[in-house]
């Protein structure tokens, strides 16, 4: 899936390490998009604040500039966010607001092991389609006083709109890949009106007369959501790309990173028609921030795969290949690896390959 690239001088890249390691692995990104040279438009940056920190600092965990400058960017990174569990007056996480304000309807997130040998097919290779923009994630909760003591109300929202284009994510994503095959991940069982229009929707996805036969070729499955994690740890082997709501797929790609060694190494994009956010899947880490040990591989990977949505596939594929050969030669690994080395030595066997 790629965005027409023919006008294009400059690649302008907004920057927004947002908190905790973030500001550790987009740096990092930065570097390797500054090194790949002519095979992509001389990228220009623009360093944006977002996150909890920001809040603390100015009181606006997204400042109106940054979602104005995005808007003049080609694509953007994002790094992590530190959100408080607890709920704090004023602040709401700037990275579900990001992906509203922005429409960044999908949230495609790669989970590929790397195999012992290049070239050699690896043993899991599988994507995760996120919906991205409502579930749970509309946050429209309510505390509700009853005589039984306070209740607590949330929200969850499934459309027709939303199910209908993320299920055309999938099944775009699903005709350029070898097997096409996409599995609808539901509780429909229980759900049977929300999940129910999920399911139903997506599931009519190739029948629908504006995709006109288009993805004839791509097979659909559907798997309850308890049961889809059960067999992801048991046979990841038989998943192609997995399309969920919001919060199975937040929940769902995380447990997938531990199938492929580490968190530190998944990368996404959060993507509309129009632009495309590179994000890796980890968190802030607070526990290890400032200690220059975070792993920067599934921030590097996350530019690849913001080049591959920009229209960019040969400088992602130099990119994706450096980061496999640093991993599969094991020399040069943070610890979430069981390595000894730091976010820069990573970086830098990652320049030298590429
Ligand atoms: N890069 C992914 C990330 O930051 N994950 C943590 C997360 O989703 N946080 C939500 C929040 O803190 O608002």
């Amino acid at each position: 899936r790629r965005m027409a690239t023919a006008a294009r001088q400059s690649l302008k890249i907004g920057l927004i390490p947002a908190d905790g390691i973030g500001k550790e692995v987009i740096p990092a990104a930065k570097k390797v998009l500054e090194a790949i040279g002519s095979d992509i438009p001389k990228p220009e940056f623009v360093p944006l604040l977002a996150g909890w920190e920001v809040f603390q600092r100015t009181g606006s965990a997204l400042p109106e500039e940054t979602v104005e400058a995005l808007k003049e960017c080609d694509g953007a990174l994002f790094g992590a966010v530190s959100s408080p569990t607890r709920r704090v007056t004023g602040y709401s996480s700037p990275i579900v607001a990001l992906r509203k304000e922005l429409d960044l309807y999908a949230n495609v997130r790669p989970v590929v092991s790397v195999a012992a040998n290049p070239g050699d097919k690896p043993a899991i290779d599988l994507v995760v389609v996120r919906e991205n923009t409502e579930c749970l994630y509309v946050k429209q909760e309510q505390i509700v006083s009853t005589e039984n003591g306070r209740e607590a109300r949330a929200t969850r929202l499934i459309t027709e709109r939303a199910s209908r284009r993320i299920g055309k994510m999938a099944f775009e994503l699903a005709l350029g890949r070898p097997r096409k095959q996409v599995t609808i991940i539901h509780k429909s069982n229980v759900l049977s009106l929300t999940d129910g229009l999920f399911r139903e929707t997506v599931r009519a996805v190739p029948r629908l007369a504006e995709v006109n036969g288009r993805y004839d070729s791509v097979k659909i499955e559907e798997q309850i959501v308890d049961s889809a994690v059960y067999r992801l740890f048991r046979e990841p082997q038989i998943y192609d790309v997995m399309v969920a709501p919001n919060l199975y797929g937040d929940i769902l790609s995380d447990a997938a990173a531990a199938l492929v060694g580490s968190l530190g190494l998944v990368p996404s994009v959060n993507a509309s028609d129009k632009f495309v956010m590179g994000e890796p899947v980890h968190g802030s880490a607070p526990d290890i921030e400032g200690k220059g040990i975070a792993n920067p591989l599934a921030a590097i990977r996350s530019s690849a795969l913001m080049l591959r949505f920009l229209g960019y596939p040969a400088p992602a594929d130099r990119i994706d290949r450096a980061v496999d050969q640093v991993i599969r030669e094991g020399e040069v690994l943070t610890p979430d690896l069981g390595g000894k080395s730091s976010t820069q030595d990573v970086l830098d066997a990652v320049l030298k390959k590429l």
